[in-house]
């Protein structure tokens, strides 16, 4: 009994595809590959537990709808093979034909191959353009120091030094005999080939039996038995082949199938009798992995908003812009061509949010957007921001952004503000003295926090709010103000918690239609909730008068 030859490469070689390849060729065992013809059935390959795939040139070139004649470009088929090397791990074998032309093309196709991670190339001794090996009788062979050359070329010009250049012997098929055919065999492994494949056409596997006899373990044996497919594999393990291709067979079920199939909707008209039979979309879904592009779009594009619940404060009339906000509430402005509140559900959808509540109240049939949970605070009149707040409770469930509904910002205090780390953060205007003299005229909440604003580059450490006073009294208690609270709040799930909370008691208590937003933050603050500040530098605006409408008309 003839062995394969002794299997000298340690589990180190199996690194890369080549190696893996390689592996295979030289191990004890006998190794299989199966044939592949693009991504899909590469992934068929692998999943079955090959230990490679062999792309075959016969079932690439008809799998594109052409022929075995390289009537598809060597370029079109290192495109397949890119996509087959893509959705696998396992090692590839090319049919590379003739290797496309003389040495000089092969030298290029097997820099690409290397390229493009391909571990090995078969090519055969016969003349571009080729024929399939099963068409006709006694095609021509190519000059063996020629096709030497090609051999040589392609050794010389891997870019991997495991690579596999194995050389397929034609001269049974053609007809010269085993004398020819073992003459090639040999000189075609001084050329320098990692193995030969002795191809064969007959129906049974005597010749290549005998060859495997007298080529004694020279270097590693590959076969086809596409014809001779009845042999009993061990005979070829006892033969001390070191490599059997199943060269075509994915491609001829693939056309059974698909046949069968078409067959029957045309008849049927219906897809009721195929449904079962063929593989679901869940299948495919499956095999390409989708699973993994979700996992990386929420690792990767998911945007961090996506978690977050919108709720705008948007109940009140603002009085100070007078007859302006007779017919509509402030939110509703026109800020050149859309209202304010579009521009905010528009910041607030670029950021990822998608679920937005508003809280209307005065001429609340106006507040008409598309894509809002509208919540009404009928008692508008009455009461303030934290009643209105309070109104959405069955909203404040999960991570929300708070937003008065008179404001507009730049998206990137949203991101930043989504990234921040506390339970509840709010944003603080640094710069609130920047609005010049007429920050004393304003209704500004000014607050106090445990640091002022650094800018500094590396200043990472945590501002917290300490106290926050409304509407610009200025209550000589609260010290220096750190800046203005621009009425925007980030509450984690646990934040959003306490806020329900408290909006419960301050309701028990009876103060919450008197209480406004900072006021809802003292208690918090007061209770030792700790209420992170993230400080911005202006790039926000809010509308309180006419002078503010006519600094956000000309901003936007
Ligand atoms: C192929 O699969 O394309 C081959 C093997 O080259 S054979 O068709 O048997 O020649
Ligand atoms: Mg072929």
């Amino acid at each position: 009994m003839a062995t394969k030859l002794g299997g000298a490469v340690g589990s180190e070689a199996l690194r890369t595809k080549a190696k893996m390849l390689k592996h295979a060729l030289l191990k004890a065992d006998l190794a299989f590959v199966m044939e592949a013809h693009n991504g899909l059935s590469a992934k068929v390959v692998e999943e079955a537990g090959f230990e490679g795939i062999w792309a075959s040139g016969l079932a690439m070139s008809a799998a594109l709808g052409v022929r075995d004649n390289n009537e598809a470009s060597w370029t079109q088929v290192l495109e397949q093979l890119e996509f087959m090397a893509d959705a696998t791990q396992i090692p590839i074998l090319v049919d590379g034909d003739t290797g496309y032309g003389n040495f000089n093309n092969v030298r290029r196709l097997v820099k690409k191959l290397c390229q493009r991670g391909i571990a090995g190339v078969c090519i055969e001794d016969k003349l571009f353009p080729k024929t399939n090996s099963f068409i006709g009788e006694g095609q021509p062979l190519a000059d063996i120091d020629e096709f030497s050359g090609r051999i040589k070329a392609g050794k010389d010009s891997q870019e991997d030094a495991d690579f596999q250049l194995i050389a397929r012997v034609e001269a049974l098929i053609s007809g010269w005999g085993m004398d020819e055919a073992l003459r090639r065999a040999e000189a075609y492994h001084a050329a320098g080939a990692d193995g030969v494949l002795i191809h064969s056409k007959k129906a049974d596997a005597e010749e290549i039996l005998t060859f495997s006899r007298e080529w004694a373990g020279r270097g590693p044996l590959v076969i086809v038995p596409t014809m001779y497919y009845a042999t009993p594999t061990d005979a070829f393990r006892e033969a001390g082949v070191s490599l059997v291709i199943w060269a075509n067979h994915n491609l001829r079920a693939a056309l059974s199938a698909m046949r069968e199939t078409s067959r029957r909707i045309m008849e049927e008209q219906s897809l009721t009798s195929v449904e079962g039979e063929v593989a679901s979309v869940k299948e495919i879904f499956q095999i390409v992995g989708q699973s993994e592009l979700a996992a990386a779009e929420a690792r990767y594009l998911k945007p961090k908003g996506g978690d977050f619940k919108g709720i705008i404060l948007a109940a009140s009339r603002g009085s100070a812009l007078g007859p302006l906000t007779e017919r509509l509430p402030k939110c509703m402005l026109d800020i050149r061509g859309q209202p304010l509140l579009k521009r905010m559900v528009t910041t607030l959808n670029e950021g990822g949010l998608r679920d937005i509540s508003v809280v209307r109240g005065y001429r609340k049939e106006t507040i008409d957007l598309a894509n809002i949970r509208v919540i009404d605070n009928d008692a508008f009149a009455v009461n303030g921001e934290a009643a209105s707040l309070e109104c959405a409770a069955d909203q404040l469930h999960g991570a929300c952004v708070l937003s008065y509904g008179d404001i507009l910002f730049r998206p990137y205090i949203l991101e930043n503000l989504l990234a921040s780390s506390g339970d509840i953060t709010a944003v603080i205007d640094a710069r609130w003295r920047g609005a010049g003299q007429r920050a004393a005229e304003r209704s500004v909440d000014l607050a106090l926090c445990s640091r002022p604003f650094t800018g500094d580059y590396l200043d990472e450490e945590p501002v917290w709010l300490t106290a926050i006073q409304s509407n610009g009294e200025n209550d000589p208690e609260i010290g220096e103000p750190s800046g203005e609270f621009i009425g925007l709040i980030k509450l984690s799930a646990a934040g959003a918690k306490t806020v329900r909370q408290e909006l419960a008691t301050m309701k028990r208590e009876g103060v919450l239609d008197e209480a406004d937003l900072p006021a809802l933050l003292n208690r918090l603050i007061a209770r030792g909730k700790q209420i992170e500040t993230l400080y911005v530098t202006g790039h926000w605006l809010d509308v309180d008068d006419a002078f503010d409408l006519a600094k956000a008309r000309n901003l936007v």
